[in-house]
């Protein structure tokens, strides 16, 4: 497979995004040229951002797009993805869409994720509801300390399932978890019941954070693959390699 350059670093735009929901394409991702996410129907979307300056190589690529209320940590995981580092203290406020590259080496395959952040609040929902649909994953954060994030989950879900493609990979990311021991929090229970794939994660500690995406990077090398000899069970996959986590938060 021939390796494409990776599109590398932060491109904000004016485009706004995401709240508290009260939120289609096909999902295929082809090898993506260095500018741009192309979907599988071949329709490159001009009104996205630009991008340029790459330094590495990939074979296939993805659009993820981080979703959740406002507050649960969505920048602080992607920074601490990103950059290995956590955005202590002040609340980072992210205004409209941006987004960062990661290219992480599934199996001997190299996938460039393209993660985007969104904003949470209500004023920028309708935007956010036109990037839904050339997402190839979504990761749904809720906050493990804050009940009413855990209550919106379904509301976003709902959103979810309006706007984004069908085939969608969706994981629910509880984060602010904190790493002591294998029991597992009533909220991370009760998250079992939208049988949606889910782990909980620190963006604080790290705990968790490279699974998630590696996960996420993993199912879409696998659709994208078609390969039948190769089996894989997203929430198997994420249980087997998860750390405990859930008798106390971050
Ligand atoms: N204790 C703890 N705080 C976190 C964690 N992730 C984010 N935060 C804090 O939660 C607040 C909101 O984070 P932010 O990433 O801006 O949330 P967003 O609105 O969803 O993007 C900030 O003050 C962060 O420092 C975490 O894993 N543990
Ligand atoms: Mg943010």
């Amino acid at each position: 497979m021939s390796r494409k350059k990776a599109v590398k670093g932060k491109a904000a735009t004016s485009s706004p995004s995401a709240g508290s929901p009260t939120g289609k394409g096909n999902g295929k991702a082809v090898k993506s040229s260095p500018a741009s996410i192309v979907q599988g129907n071949g329709v490159v979307h001009p009104s996205r951002p630009s991008i340029s300056n790459s330094s590495e190589f990939y074979d296939i690529a993805f659009k993820v797009m981080l979703v959740g209320d406002s507050g649960v940590g969505k920048t602080c995981l992607l920074v601490r993805f990103k950059d290995g580092a956590f955005l202590a203290g002040s609340f980072i406020s992210t205004v409209g869409i941006d987004f960062r590259n990661k290219v992480l080496n599934i199996d001997g395959v190299k996938v460039k994720l393209q993660i985007w952040d969104t904003a949470g609040q209500e004023r920028f929902r309708s935007v956010t509801h036109a990037y839904y649909r050339d997402a190839h994953a979504l990761l749904l954060l809720y906050d493990v300390t804050n009940k009413a994030s855990f209550d919106n989950i379904q509301a976003w879900l709902t959103e979810i399932h309006e706007y984004a493609q069908q085939d969608v990979v969706l994981m629910l990311l509880g984060n602010k978890a904190r790493h002591c021991g294998k029991f597992i929090s009533p909220i991370t229970l009760a998250v079992q019941e939208f049988g949606v794939p889910y782990m909980e994660t620190s963006a604080k500690s790290g705990l968790n954070v490279e699974l998630a995406f590696t996960a996420v990077a993993k199912e879409l090398k696998h659709r994208s693959m078609k390969d039948p000899s190769e089996k894989f069970k997203l929430q198997e996959y994420v249980n087997k390699e998860m750390k405990g986590t859930g008798c106390c938060r971050s």
